[in-house]
């Protein structure tokens, strides 16, 4: 079976996280992605937390499967007319470098169009114009500065970044939906185009729900389904909501059975207003279904730290898939807290491919998460990270270089 972007060809151009993840989907997706590396070096996540001495890390493994690596040292002269050869050949080329350094490398936009104007140029960058586009960024720098990290945590406690990379993969997934819909537009105009996905922009797009509180909090001074209602007091930004739901929706996390040894024996529930009968009666708490205190979304905002405080005693009597199998019986919206142990032994993520286990010539079987977008006419096929430079004479030759130019270009340290 076909794959949706074969044929498409991509100029990898990227390192560390936020790049990677974006260039992996695309191969996913079934383009061609040729990974430009620093030669002898590679990219620095290679190297990063290593598990097994002298060995891919994991780190770089899992955010590098389907693509083919070529190393070319790209201040080098001779280096530089190779990547040329390859922007000539390309459709999209993908950077993730600090501001900048694309230019110093003598890469222009502009030298880019004259090599190839149908070329799309694609970067993730910490921040978009203004005081500190010329910042490097990572991961946490782009929680905090995107909006994550005030509105994440405990009212008492200080900011806090999530687990989840929003800030890297987050923008990886922002640049793909920009490149793909960069060459759909050039079916039409038949133009390249520079897409621009700043970090900070895409973790503040995943937080617009908390700009939107922002604005009510302003207006109305309250916000009913936070915590700190009742008795607590706002601020004049949106503070932060511990583990209540965004929405008209309010839920916690409450203790299941056996939480004194197990940090995950918790489960998230929800007292969705259409099944609040359902729960009062799961709970043993039945004259909560029509005691006007109790009986609608308004009368149990604040009352709702007594409800869930009610609900966990419920909830304690029960392992979290103990209680998931009740509550789903009756529609009520619930979710077990995984560990990561659970996830990777879960075997029904294994039978999408959401969990993935892959071979690797020199550190075995490991495990990584496949691809999270299936797509019917398109799937994928999720193989091994490419070993530093492997496909360097592969891609050289398709390039057109004889044996020869190989060779001279590697004792001349341009590849
Ligand atoms: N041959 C020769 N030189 C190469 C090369 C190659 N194949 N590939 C890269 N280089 C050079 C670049 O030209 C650049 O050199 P100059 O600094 O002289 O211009 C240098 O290597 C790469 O630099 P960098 O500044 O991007 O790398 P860094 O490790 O110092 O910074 C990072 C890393 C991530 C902070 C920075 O790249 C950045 O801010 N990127 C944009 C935001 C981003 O993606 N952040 C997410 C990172 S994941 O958490």
């Amino acid at each position: 079976m076909g794959k949706a972007l074969d044929g498409v060809r991509i100029l990898d151009f990227t390192h560390v996280q936020s790049g990677p993840t974006c260039t992996q989907l695309l191969a996913w997706f079934g383009a061609d992605v040729i990974k430009v590396e620093r030669a002898g070096a590679g990219d620095i996540t290679r190297e990063q937390l290593r598990d097994i001495p002298d060995v891919d890390s994991l780190y770089f493994t899992m955010l590098n499967h389907n693509k083919r690596s070529v190393t070319i040292d790209t201040k080098n002269p001779e280096g530089k007319l190779v990547l040329e050869a390859l922007i000539q050949k390309c459709d999209v080329l993908v950077e993730n470098f600090a501001p900048g350094a694309l230019d110093r490398m003598g890469f222009t936009w502009e030298r880019i169009q004259e090599l190839n104007p149908k070329m799309i140029v694609a970067s993730v960058k910490g921040f978009g114009p203004g005081p500190y586009e010329d910042c490097k960024v990572y991961e946490n720098v782009a929680q905090c500065a995107g909006g994550a990290a005030s509105t994440t945590g405990f009212d008492d406690g200080p900011p806090v970044v999530s687990g989840a990379q929003i800030g890297d993969s987050g923008t990886g997934l922002h640049l793909a939906l920009g490149i793909v819909t960069a060459l759909y537009q050039r079916t039409m105009t038949g133009r390249g185009q520079k897409v621009l996905a700043a970090m900070q922009d895409g973790v503040l797009n995943l937080c617009r729900v908390k700009l939107r509180d922002q604005q009510r909090l302003e207006r109305t001074g309250v916000m009913k389904e936070y915590p700190q209602y009742p008795n607590g007091t706002f601020g004049e930004a949106v503070p932060r909501a511990g583990n209540a739901s965004g929405g008209g929706q309010p839920g916690w996390i409450l203790k299941c059975k056996g939480w004194e040894a197990d940090p995950n024996a918790y489960i998230y529930f929800i007292t969705q207003a259409p099944v609040w009968a359902k729960i009062c009666n799961v709970i043993g708490k039945e004259e909560w279904a029509t005691d006007p205190d109790y009986a609608t979304p308004a009368a149990r905002l604040p009352r709702l730290k007594e409800i869930f405080a009610e609900v966990e005693r419920w909830t304690m009597s029960k392992t979290k898939f103990e209680a998931m199998e009740i509550l789903n019986k009756y529609d009520i919206p619930c979710g077990p807290i995984l560990s990561m142990k659970e996830i990777a032994e879960d075997p029904s993520l294994r039978k999408t491919g959401t969990i993935v286990e892959v071979d690797h010539p020199t550190r075995g079987k490991y495990l990584t998460v496949g691809n999270p977008i299936k797509l019917s006419d398109s799937p994928t096929e999720v193989t091994r990270s490419p070993l530093l430079g492997e496909h360097t004479d592969e891609v050289m030759a398709e390039l057109g270089y004889s044996l020869e130019q190989i060779s001279a270009l590697r004792v001349a340290g341009a590849i």
